[in-house]
């Protein structure tokens, strides 16, 4: 242990902690902006510089680390005129239309000047001299340099937690600024579009691209009839956004909501998610019997899950040799939108033309998957509009509604009904759980051995986790089974991707079926959710994940009502000829 002192207060701490961590076990706040807990530390704003008193130096607290007998001030006359004038440097780089920028309210710098009151400016400004991009092409994220103060927060994230390295730092000194290839656009880099440089951007440097005054006049036009699809983790994310605390499920409060905000049909992402089981399940069994059976040597194994439309892109920029591993479902929201269009139009008697389908995501890109080419196959744009779990949070308080006043509602039907299996697709593991529910059942035609239905070695923010499962007593027709070690693994977060990756290539791994999800702990984690964000954040998203599904009715895809209904009415089977049509695609590069 290490011995100190912050502002004449003794404290004993772990060695190798810093003086910023030292504080905050004292309950002193130092205010940070390019320190941030996902992220190694780079120490390059100085914004968290305290005294080191005795030698009167100042030091960044962020990356000094703790010594014995040290004596921190943190809130001296010269560290408060230091912090203040850094403050000051900082917005003359930045271009400040606080009240037209998306941050607003958001900001991390726009709180800091606040709480400094930088009501002069003392130093000359620099943002109309300089020459800076706005790139606005990309459907999911736009780039703002005048408003970048180069902490390099998205590097840091695009680099070490996806892996991806879009963005970088090019040029020196005042010339200094985050880029791409060749300053190209983020819509023409390798750009995943999984925001997870939003949600670590401290300003409104990096945004998502916004569809709210779309919808807007969507839900104005009287006639269209917008159709609205809730992802799993928004209703674990928007009370959060919307100040009720981490970890708030708020599901019937969203769906009242969405029925005040004009929406004609309020239904869920999460009954194609029970779809998607049942078929990425046949699929995998399928592709299994091929190996297994018939000696097939050409069959893509392991199965990699395709829902997540970060981890699509990455495989076709970083691995486009594993493309045909990819399972051919649509994610849960395109399978929704070619529904929509087809199924649920035909249903309530509206043409597809005259059908709006609007999504709500946690994730950014969901707004580029939206745009894909391949996702027409209603015949129209599957999914016309993506918005975040912010985006809905705006216009739900646009709209002047008390989201914490309102009672619980229920999704319409159909399309609105689901299961404890759909919703935990919202956290890593949850796909593989959900599948290893319904497909257990399915080929021993035996309940899931585990108790309450949860299935542990797959859950968990670990990085990496495996899990195998022998099957005994599988019903005669898949008798092919009988024995085998079903080997899985599950990711989030895709530099555990590329690991996983790397491990498969290089033979070092087998296995038959992968989940990968591009953002750190899952779509929970996504870059449409809510500011801040780090571990406990996603750890208490979490828990309301499972505890929605601990608290539904119905917690395994084959056993949905409106599973079972739209096989019957109009799907016919899984993989039957008109799922191929509408919910299986594939992905060239
Ligand atoms: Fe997800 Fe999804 S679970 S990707 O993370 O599979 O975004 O929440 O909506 O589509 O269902 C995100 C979340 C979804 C889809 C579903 C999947």
């Amino acid at each position: 242990m290490v011995n100190l002192s912050i502002n004449g207060i003794a404290v004993s701490v772990k060695e190798g902690l810093t003086i910023l961590e030292a504080a905050e076990k004292l309950h002193i706040k130092i205010p940070t902006l390019c320190y941030h807990k996902d992220l190694c530390i780079a120490g390059n704003c100085r914004v968290c510089v305290v005294e080191q008193t005795g030698n009167n130096k100042l030091v960044a607290s962020c990356a000094t680390p703790v010594s014995e007998g040290m004596e921190i001030n943190t809130n001296s006359l010269k560290v408060r005129n230091c912090r203040k004038h850094i403050i000051e440097l900082l917005l003359t780089e930045h271009r400040e239309e606080c009240t037209k920028c998306y941050r607003n309210g958001h900001c991390e710098l726009q709180e800091l000047s606040a709480e400094f009151q930088i009501t002069n400016q003392d130093f000359i400004d620099l943002v109309p001299d300089k020459n800076y991009t706005v790139d606005r092409i990309s459907p999911a994220i736009e780039k703002d340099d005048s408003k970048c103060i180069r902490c390099q927060r998205c590097v840091r994230t695009c680099a070490e937690i996806q892996s991806v390295g879009a963005i970088a730092v090019s040029h020196k000194g005042s010339e200094m600024k985050i880029s791409t290839f060749f300053d190209r656009s983020l819509d023409e880099v390798v750009c995943t579009n999984c925001g997870q440089c939003i949600v670590h951007c401290p300003t409104g440097a990096l945004t998502e691209k916004s569809y709210v005054e779309k919808v807007w006049d969507a839900i104005a036009d009287p006639d269209v009839h917008v159709v609205v699809q809730t992802a799993p983790a928004v209703r674990i994310g928007l009370g959060e956004e919307l100040g009720l605390g981490s970890g708030t499920r708020v599901t019937g409060k969203m769906v009242a909501a969405l029925k005040r905000l004009g929406f004609d049909s309020v239904l869920d992402t999460d009954f194609t998610a029970d779809l998607t089981i049942m078929e990425e399940g046949t699929e995998l069994l399928t592709r299994l019997k091929r190996a297994l059976v018939d000696g097939d040597t050409e069959v893509a194994l392991p199965m990699a899950t395709s829902c997540s439309p970060g981890w699509v892109k990455y495989i076709e920029h970083k691995y486009p040799e594993y493309l045909p591993n990819l399972s051919t479902c649509k994610s849960p929201q395109q399978m929704f939108g070619a529904l929509a269009k087809t199924y649920y139009a035909k249903n309530i008697d509206v043409e597809p033309q005259n059908i709006v389908s609007v999504s709500i995501m946690p994730c950014t890109a969901k707004k580029f998957e939206a745009n894909r080419p391949e996702m027409k196959d209603s015949g129209y744009k599957d999914v016309d509009y993506v918005l975040t779990t912010r985006e809905l949070a705006v216009m739900i308080k646009q709209a002047g509604i008390e989201f914490e006043k309102l009672n619980d509602e229920h999704f319409d039907s159909i399309m609105g009904v689901s299961t404890g299996a759909g919703v935990i697709f919202g956290v890593t593991g949850g796909v593989m759980e959900a599948a290893l529910r319904t497909a257990y059942e399915i080929v021993t035609g035996r309940e899931v051995p585990f108790d309450n239905l949860e299935i542990t070695p797959v859950r968990g923010l670990a990085g990496v986790k495996e899990a195998s499962i022998q099957i005994t007593g599988t019903k005669k027709e898949w008798n092919f089974l009988e024995g085998v070690e079903l080997k899985c693994a599950i990711t989030n977060g895709l530099q555990n991707a590329h690991k996983l990756m790397e491990a498969i290539k290089n033979g070092e791994r087998t296995y038959h079926f992968i989940e990968i999800m591009a953002c750190p702990g899952g779509c929970l984690g996504g870059g449409g959710q809510p500011f801040p964000v780090d571990n406990e954040v996603r750890l208490k998203r979490m828990q309301a994940i499972y505890e929605e599904d601990r608290n539904l009715p119905i917690r395994k895809s084959h056993e949905n009502p409106e599973i079972v209904q739209v096989y019957q009415d109009f799907l016919e089977e899984p993989l039957s000829h008109k799922s191929h049509k509408l919910l299986h695609t594939s992905y060239v590069k």
